[in-house]
């Protein structure tokens, strides 16, 4: 008997535990452990049912990830997968009863459904991911859900991939009984029950048809899916075949449906977008892990919070702080603007509960947790203090040195920068090792991403806190270090460079968003332009004209459009122009205006291919970040692919800017990176990380730090 699979006995009932911690994937092992427990049970005269449970904080959160990499490179057969397995359950003599709590996911929910039974605790969740990592369910999950819940919620659950809650499960009829109490002792009981029914045969999933609905209404159904999926999941393929492999549940035997899942499953499984996305799933758990801060460091509570300035950034910061349970002043210099603060941030709860997010009652218990004043005497009491006021060094450093006197001995002392040094502000106080940038993205309350910039002299307390924070509060914590845009930002400059590059060299304005969005990301260059507002990068660029590199060439139509005051939406006018609805509208002046401008320069305009605009854009990105990982400003090429998902709408179903250069091969990126340095100079000379590399036919993925 495997270790990873226990059996043991009360009474006349066999418990059957799975423990393979952290959350009882179905690794090697374990599979065949359950198949010969259930031999056992059925050999064994003294038992009469038996109950399926995992061991620790969860039951089963579905197949070893780990495997599918063995798998798709080849070192590893797939084999007959789950399926035999789950059959042998089925088909047990004697019941068994599967007890589900913490999360039953993917295998898991597969394993579950093999049971005759399926009892839980009210707290589980159960759900179908696979389409999270590019796959779809592949242990018959596609043909026991529907047989189960019902061709509309198995559509739903392989499709979105999101968990539901045990009520809900036993309302859809997947789970048969809530546990109150201690799950295992209600599950022995529900198996007795059984076990005394005098049944002698037990439901088994594969064959419970009748919840599959007629042809006719399943056709419009699936029509509908397939409808709002290639709106909503844009470019993504495993929804489209999770909905193939349901169909396949309505259409054909359960055996039959069985072989199309598999078939569609292995196609999935072997598909780039799936590979990118199991990237982004060890990934988000990486950059958690920071090698010179072991695990066990010890952090500071954060029980409190006080945060300067009550603008756009404040007021979401706080926000964030008070949904994770912290109580938080918001301090502003004047009432007026703390007044201003506060309605937006009363609008933004509003918008939740109009949403259904929240309810009021919610959003009550929030804003009792946000104070407010226009006094620092908040700061004194405050375990972390937040600065967010707009970016000026002198304003912050002023800040920082008040701070410094105030607050108490050990406060987290946390800037909002976007660009600015933390060491410089560090350097207003006493206690640089208590000062680290928290870097929020707009809209705070909203956006994902948090980068956790560490300064030189920052403590590995205040690092770990700052990690352990970001969890606490639903952001992905990234660390970087401190250089001028630290990662994200830093990077994001020359993706835009070329975006404006290809306008001035005869690209039209629409042209460049739609290669780029159609490519995948979230939204066009030019038009995330607007939205964050010209004028930003604008006074940067004009504070820091002594950086620029005589000869270089610089781009110029962003400084000329913000000349004439097209600062984007804000102004309803930048790239484009934005009616009453602020809905965009293309604007021929623009394209006409930056025509003059290049003639001006001898640049002559050309037809350029979205092949190229992508390129140019994304290879800038590559490039930059080479260079950000060879100066030791981020980890590794993990970290900088999770910032770009989680802060600047790079699609998860292409890995990321580092990991999408290793799947083209960085071999072909440096070829083209030093194709476009003859063409255009030295913007993009190759970083000598990337040239390094690809001569040594090695990727990023590769890259590890001495
Ligand atoms: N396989 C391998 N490792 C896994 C794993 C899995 N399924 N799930 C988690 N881990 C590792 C994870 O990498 C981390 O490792 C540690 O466990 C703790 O995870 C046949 C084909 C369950 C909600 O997609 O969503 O079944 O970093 O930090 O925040 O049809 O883990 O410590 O070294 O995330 O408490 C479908 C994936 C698989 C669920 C717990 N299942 N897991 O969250 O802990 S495909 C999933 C999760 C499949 C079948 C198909 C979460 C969690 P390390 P953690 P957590």
């Amino acid at each position: 008997m495997s270790e990873m699979v226990k059996v043991g006995k009360q009474g006349d009932v066999m418990v059957i535990t799975i423990d393979n911690p952290p959350v009882n994937a179905l690794s090697p092992g374990v599979p065949e452990g359950i198949a010969s427990a259930i031999d056992q049970l059925n050999a064994d005269a003294d038992v009469r049912a038996a109950v399926l449970i995992g061991a620790g904080k969860t039951f089963v959160a579905g197949a070893d990830i780990k495997e599918f990499a063995k798998m798709t490179s080849g070192k590893k057969e797939r084999g007959p997968g789950l399926l035999p397995f789950l059959l042998k359950i089925e088909d047990s003599k004697k019941p068994v009863i599967v007890a589900i709590h913490g999360q039953a996911l993917g295998g898991g929910l597969e394993l579950a459904m093999a049971g005759h039974y399926r009892v839980a605790s009210g707290a589980a969740q159960v759900g179908q991911p696979e389409v999270k990592l590019g796959i779809i369910p592949g242990a018959a999950g596609t043909q026991r859900l529907p047989r189960l819940a019902g061709v509309a919620a198995a559509l739903e659950m392989c499709t979105e991939g999101k968990p539901i809650p045990a009520a809900t499960a036993l309302s859809l009829g997947i789970v048969d009984k809530i546990i109150e109490g201690d799950l295992l002792e209600g599950a022995v009981a529900f198996a007795r029950e059984v076990a005394a029914s005098g049944r002698t045969a037990f439901p088994k999933t594969r064959a419970r048809n009748e919840k599959l609905g007629a042809m006719r209404d399943n056709e419009l159904l699936f029509e509908n899916v397939r409808a709002s999926v290639r709106k909503k999941q844009r470019g993504l393929k495993a929804p489209l075949a999770a909905i193939d492999a349901v169909e396949a549940a309505t259409r054909e035997p359960f055996e039959s449906g069985c072989a199309t899942e598999q078939k569609i499953f292995t196609e999935c499984l072997h598909s780039e977008q799936s590979k990118a996305l199991i990237h982004v799933f060890f990934a988000e758990r990486e950059v958690a892990k920071i090698p010179d801060v072991p695990k066990d460091t010890a952090t500071i509570p954060i029980r409190s919070a006080v945060v300067i300035g009550a603008g756009t950034m404040g007021g979401g910061i706080a926000m964030v702080l008070a949904n994770a349970g912290i109580p938080v002043t918001l301090k502003e210099t004047e009432q007026a603007a703390l007044d201003r603060g506060l309605a937006t941030i009363g609008k933004n709860y509003a918008g939740s509960v109009k949403r259904g997010r929240m309810t009021q009652a919610d959003v009550d218990e929030r804003m009792k947790r946000i104070a407010s004043t226009t006094e620092w005497d908040g700061v004194a009491g405050a375990d972390l203090v937040i600065e967010a006021v707009f970016e000026s060094m002198a304003l912050k450093k002023e800040i920082f040195a008040q701070l410094d006197a105030l607050a108490k001995p050990g406060a987290i002392l946390a800037s909002n920068t976007s660009t600015l040094s933390i060491d410089e502000i560090a350097s207003s106080t006493k206690r640089p090792e208590s000062v680290i940038g928290l870097h929020f993205f707009s809209p705070a309350n909203v956006m994902k991403l948090l980068e956790v910039v560490r300064g030189k002299a920052t403590s590995k307390e205040v690092i770990a806190t700052s990690m352990q924070l970001a969890k606490k509060i639903g952001k992905i914590g990234v660390l970087v270090g401190n250089c001028r845009g630290f990662v994200g930002n830093r990077m994001f400059q020359p993706y835009r460079r070329e975006a404006q590059f290809l306008v001035e060299e005869g690209a039209e304005i629409a042209a460049v968003d739609k290669a780029l969005y159609d490519w995948g990301m979230a939204m066009g260059p030019l038009s995330t332009a607007d939205l964050a507002g010209l004028d930003i990068g604008w006074r940067i660029r004009k504070e820091h004209r002594h950086l620029e590199k005589p000869g270089v060439r610089q781009p110029l139509a962003e400084d000329k459009l913000c000349e004439m005051g097209r600062f984007g939406q804000k102004t309803r006018a930048g790239w484009y122009r934005y009616d009453e609805q602020r809905r965009q509208v293309a604007d021929p002046e623009v394209a006409e205006l930056v025509r003059g401008w290049s003639r001006e320069k001898g640049i002559e305009p050309r037809e350029i291919s979205p092949e190229e605009i992508v390129e140019r854009c994304v290879y800038a990105l590559v490039n930059e970040g080479a260079r950000i990982l060879e100066e030791g400003f981020a980890l590794r090429a993990v970290d900088i692919d999770i910032i770009y998902l989680n802060g600047y709408g790079f699609p998860a179903h292409r890995g990321g800017p580092m990991w999408y250069a290793d799947s083209v091969g960085l071999k072909k990126v440096y070829e083209r990176v030093c194709e476009f340095e003859q063409a255009h100079g030295e913007n993009w000379r190759p970083a000598p990380l990337l040239q390094q590399l690809a001569e040594q036919g090695k990727s990023f993925a590769d890259f590890q730090r001495s």
